[in-house]
């Protein structure tokens, strides 16, 4: 694998709307960002990507963009932006936006030239179609946050628009070259600008099934998942890769997508070396039990899917590319509430969760907040989500008959609001997030779980971080845990996740992934101690006793 400045190190999502708020709006922003890089710096972090600070009307939090060249003022200015590129730059940081171009704004100048001119230039630059009341939409695809994908065109009575997600986020027709043209530049202006890349969002949406047409119904509400049309379509990489040359080559940029469902023979077009991303995320664990039929009918996941899903991306990936590990980010619950079975969680599990993912083969990604171990929070009705996703499953659940009270409990777990609770820096009010109102509710319990409670505790999870972080970038280490081949360990064992991983040098990563403590065999040679969640370490001769939610990871002497 031909070596690239980002191999080897460690990244950290920034939320920028809950991270920090300077200016008592009760709104994150840029300069909260920019008085955190040292807090950053200390815990490890090499590459920072900020979910989307572009203008916005915030339908969808910042991923429905209106102008691609401006900061929006909830944040901030571009003097900030430049400021916070170059403080960066200073501590050796390296920042990544968020391309958010299967779509835009419905408030996007290109969308509102659309609306004025249907047949002109703009009407191009997105998939409008002629309809008539009375008459079947243009096809059956149900939008990602429910109901069809096809909305009436503002101002024309007999045009539809086509929306993957909200209705106010028209997608881009990249089948026009024109619009392609357009990305690119903007992308170029900012890697000009001194960004270091992208993470490419809900990208393997943008190469459509064309022509439109109807796939099986799947729902009662008579529409079809978007992923039978993915399925179906062909050609992404044609758009990738030439996205990739305009684009990534020239500045040596680092990329990352977000890519769902991704065909087995994919993956080398993906992140091989002559692919069109740096990396990927690795959304196997994100997957597992999400219903077609919604969030109300996901069931808990188990250690041992967790550990399936684990094994069977390593695997895939070795020798292939470098794939972008993540326990949450903030479409997800808490890594934490999300993964150890309810009444289970404890400073242990939370540690133990966390070192698994960090040590396995690629990028681990942070999602801020999980350094301090930040869990879901309980609401109290349905008014205190804010998320239009979170919304939607909240109606699906009532329609497949939940009464109010469990679709609300379908939300605690589900909802996207979970990971978007402002980041709990101490015990002050509002947990020292904003002095102002913040525009989400803090979770109640940052009285306990907050960075200045954490950041002289030995044992906290911020410090655990903290090692694992040092571990990574260890002189050491550093190649063994990039590169090294992931190996499983007693794999038919219950309950315990363990795996080799076997580079330059070798290591062990022990979990006992319950609650009920055991002993566990360990190979010969394998006794020095390196990471440890749980104080004491109870080797004799080759047995190691394990308590609940332990995780240990040897090396050879
Ligand atoms: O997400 C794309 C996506 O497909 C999933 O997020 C998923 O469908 C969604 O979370 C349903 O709950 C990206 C962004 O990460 C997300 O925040 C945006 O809402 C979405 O794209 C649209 O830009
Ligand atoms: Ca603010």
């Amino acid at each position: 694998m031909e070596k690239k400045w980002w191999h080897g190190k460690t990244a950290y999502q920034i939320y920028p709307k809950s991270f920090l708020d300077t200016n008592g709006d009760g709104i994150g922003d840029l300069r909260g960002v920019i008085n955190k890089l040292d807090y950053l710096k200390d815990l490890g972090i090499d590459i920072i990507w900020l979910s989307p600070i572009y203008c916005s009307p915030f339908a969808d939090q910042g991923y429905d963009i209106s102008d691609y060249y401006n900061i929006d003022p909830a944040f901030g200015t571009m003097d900030d932006m430049d400021e916070l590129l170059a403080e960066a730059k200073k501590r050796d940081m390296h920042i990544l936006m968020d391309l958010v171009v299967n779509h835009c704004s419905d408030e996007h100048e290109w969308f509102k030239k659309a609306c004025e001119d249907p047949d002109g230039k703009y009407g191009k630059y997105f998939y409008i179609k002629d309809w008539k009341e009375g008459e079947p939409l243009p096809c059956n695809w149900r939008s990602y946050f429910g109901g069809p994908v096809w909305e009436k065109l503002p101002g024309h009575d007999d045009k539809v628009y086509l929306h993957v997600f909200h209705k106010k986020q028209p997608d881009l027709n990249w089948e026009n070259v024109e619009v392609r043209q357009d990305v690119y530049k903007m992308m170029n202006w900012w890697l000009d600008k001194g960004l270091s890349g992208f993470r490419i969002d809900a990208i393997i949406n943008i190469k459509k099934k064309l022509p439109f047409k109807n796939y099986p119904v799947d729902r009662n509400d008579g529409l079809s998942s978007i992923d039978n049309m993915l399925a179906d379509a062909e050609g992404l990489f044609d758009f990738l890769d030439e996205m990739a040359t305009e684009t990534f080559r020239k500045h040596d940029a680092f990329s990352v997508g977000e890519v769902f469902n991704e065909k087995p023979e994919d993956l080398p077009l993906f992140i091989g070396d002559n692919g069109v991303f740096s990396s990927m995320f690795d959304f196997a664990e994100t997957v597992i039990n999400k219903s077609p039929k919604g969030a109300y009918d996901q069931k808990p996941v188990t250690a041992e899917q967790y550990k399936e899903a684990v094994f069977n991306s390593q695997k895939k990936v070795h020798g292939v590319g470098i794939i972008s590990n993540v326990i949450e980010n903030h479409d997800e619950p808490r890594g934490v509430s999300h993964y150890i079975p309810e009444g289970e969680l404890t400073l242990a599990g939370k540690k133990m969760l966390g070192g698994l993912n960090f040590l396995l083969q690629g990028l681990p990604f942070i999602y801020q907040g999980q350094e301090l171990g930040m869990e879901n929070f309980c609401y109290n009705s349905i008014d205190e989500v804010d998320d239009i996703s979170a919304k939607d499953e909240y109606k699906v659940a009532l329609e497949a008959g939940l009464s109010p009270k469990d679709a609300l409990h379908v939300i605690d777990h589900f909802s996207r609001d979970n990971a978007r609770s402002p980041f709990q820096w101490s015990d002050k009010e509002n947990a020292g997030f904003t002095s102002g109102k913040p525009w989400l509710r803090v979770n109640p319990n940052y009285t306990e779980i907050n960075y200045e409670a954490q950041k002289d505790a030995a044992d906290s999870v911020f410090n655990f971080y903290k090692k694992l972080t040092a571990l990574r970038s260890s002189m050491e280490y550093n190649e063994t845990l990039t590169y090294g081949e992931t190996v499983p360990y007693l794999r038919e064992t219950n309950n315990l996740l363990a795996y080799y991983r076997k580079g330059e040098k070798e290591l062990l990563v022990l979990a006992n992934f319950q609650t009920g403590a055991r002993d566990i065999p360990v190979p010969e040679g394998f006794t020095k101690v390196i990471l440890n969640n749980i104080e004491d370490i109870k080797l004799s001769g080759n047995t190691l006793h394990m308590e609940g939610y332990q995780l240990i990871v040897l090396g050879k002497e």
